[in-house]
């Protein structure tokens, strides 16, 4: 069976965005009112520009599904583009002055034209809405194991929290971030970033943040130390850089792991045998440093991980720049954009980094069906609770299967 996988195609302006999920299991439920709720939360955060005003995204599958659950296809969904006028040449000008920091530079060099349109229609930000509609249909798959992520925002500029995410305390920060304009789930700070965001569009300038994921209920072993290619940690950077934006991801304790000794930065180990039916396995640790992954696996440990969105790059004052046809300096060119979309990321994230988590998770507990996954899954917990496995243990649980 194929690896869980997916694809984007559609352009920003275009008539669709198109997502194909290659990989999904048949029998599962596939959440519509959840993957919509979670493309409604991406179009807001307060910073937004006009566009979202003009959207309303939401999921139309067009294969793989029957009566509501996957068929073991691939998936294809489309989200409709209410803005979709890349034809009409009268509304959707040459872009020629490229925006520092844009793809619209690298990309007309590289598609040897001097029209940026084509190279930022797919490198805008609305390429997003596809991936949070991945990410959630990776997560009705890993709900029925009780896998769950919760994302914020960190912060906005200088606007910082610094409360501590725990497996105990994530589902009351639910509400709190939802009530907040810019998905931080802390009032003061949430009213610091919304005067930061405002006096950046008085200043006509952007502003960037920090976001971060949190994904419980991992058993240890997602992911593989055994091949590069198949660490969960390297996956979720590799995944989460190729969201737009986004100029660094950190794991656990990330950079901050440089400035500190090895016995301040490892988590200790011990065992709980109260705690043997957690998705710890009582294999307990009481700081999370490593951020739930050691040798590119789940520890059972919940992931976490921060990602830098830069500040938007298209600016209302411009920047210096140049005119791509006659090189003679311009300032850079304005299109329609967001002030701040930090908000918007930390959905995106969230969604991208289940993404990830769910791709290990198939690998790991392999099936083409949910049927086969969850057998895989439980027999797998079994023998883990049963370590040290003896060989005639081993035999005889293996006979029982
Ligand atoms: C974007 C520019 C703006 C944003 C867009 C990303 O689009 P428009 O030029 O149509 O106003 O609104 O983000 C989205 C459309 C979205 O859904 O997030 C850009 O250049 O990256």
């Amino acid at each position: 069976m194929p690896t869980l996988n997916y694809q984007t195609a559609g352009e920003s302006h275009g008539p669709s965005l198109v997502i194909t999920v290659t990989g999904l299991p048949a029998g599962l439920d596939l959440d519509e009112a959840f993957i919509n709720a979670e493309l409604a939360r991406r179009q807001g955060g307060y910073g937004r520009g006009g566009r979202q005003r003009i959207e309303q995204d939401t999921v139309e599958f067009l294969a793989g599904v029957r009566r509501g659950k996957a068929i073991g296809a691939p998936l294809v969904m489309r989200i409709v583009n209410n803005d979709s006028r890349l034809d009409d040449l009268a509304k959707t000008p040459p872009v020629y002055r490229p925006r520092p920091g844009h793809a619209d530079l690298a990309g007309s060099v590289k598609w040897l034209t001097t029209d940026c349109r084509e190279t930022l229609e797919r490198a805008s930000a609305r390429e997003t809405a596809s991936r949070v509609a991945a990410g959630a249909v990776a997560r009705c798959l890993l709900r029925p194991f009780g896998i769950e992520a919760f994302g914020f925002v960190r912060s906005i500029l200088d606007a910082a929290t610094t409360f501590d995410v725990t497996e105990d305390n994530w589902r009351s920060l639910v509400a709190k971030r939802d009530a907040s304009d810019t998905y931080c789930p802390d009032e003061a700070v949430t009213q610091r970033q919304r005067e930061i965001i405002r006096q950046a569009k008085i200043d006509q300038d952007t502003v960037g943040g920090i976001v971060e994921a949190h994904i419980f209920g991992c058993p240890p072993g997602i992911g593989s130390s055994m091949d590069w290619t198949t660490k969960l940690d390297a996956r979720l950077a590799y995944a989460i850089m190729g969201i737009q934006a986004f100029k660094a991801v950190e794991i656990g304790l990330g950079r901050e792991c440089a400035s500190r000794t090895g016995s301040r930065v490892h988590d200790p180990i011990r065992y709980d045998p109260s705690r043997k039916n957690t998705p710890s396995l009582g294999f307990v640790r009481d700081s999370n440093n490593a951020g739930g992954t050691e040798g590119g696996m789940t520890n059972g440990q919940p992931v976490v991980v921060r990602g830098t969105m830069k500040p938007i790059s298209t600016l209302l004052r411009g920047m210096p720049s140049i005119d791509l046809n006659t090189k003679e300096a311009q300032m850079s060119q304005y299109e329609r954009s967001d002030v701040c979309a930090v908000s918007a990321a930390s959905v995106v994230m969230e969604n991208v980094a289940a993404f990830e988590v769910a791709r290990c998770f198939c690998d790991k507990f392999a099936g083409d069906s949910m049927f086969e996954i969850t057998r895989n899954y439980e027999s797998y917990l079994k023998f883990a609770r049963m370590l040290p496995l003896e060989p005639p243990a081993m035999t005889i649980a293996g006979k029982g299967e």
